[in-house]
């Protein structure tokens, strides 16, 4: 040891380094067949939005052509775009939607 002398020292905090993860954009695309009311339908009951919020979404992908429904990490990105081009498949919509890194 140190012959009885007290050990001193500078203490010094360390973190495991955490890494923010990357977020992904949900993009729903315009077509001319599905009709708004199922878009609106769709925005409330994947991305947890308001109507007043996912009417807005809805018309400005109409008038865009594109348009952000939300953004998260990949997994649960890619998880809703799942759900919602299945849930437009079942009810016969061509309704498309896509993942995009922010
Ligand atoms: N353009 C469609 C219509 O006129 C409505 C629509 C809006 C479709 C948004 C898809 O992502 C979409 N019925």
């Amino acid at each position: 040891g140190t012959g009885g002398r007290p050990t001193t020292g500078v203490v010094v905090k360390t973190r495991p380094k955490t890494k923010k993860p990357s977020m992904y954009k949900v993009i729903m695309l315009n077509d001319d067949y599905t009709p708004m009311e199922f878009v609106v339908h769709v925005i409330e009951r994947f991305f947890g939005k308001s109507r007043e919020e996912a009417t807005r979404i809805m018309l400005h992908v109409h008038q865009r052509g594109v348009g952000i429904c939300g953004v998260y990490t990949y997994e649960v990105a890619e998880t809703k775009v799942t759900q919602v081009m299945d849930f437009a498949r079942q009810h016969q919509h061509p309704l498309q939607c896509t993942l995009e890194k922010d």
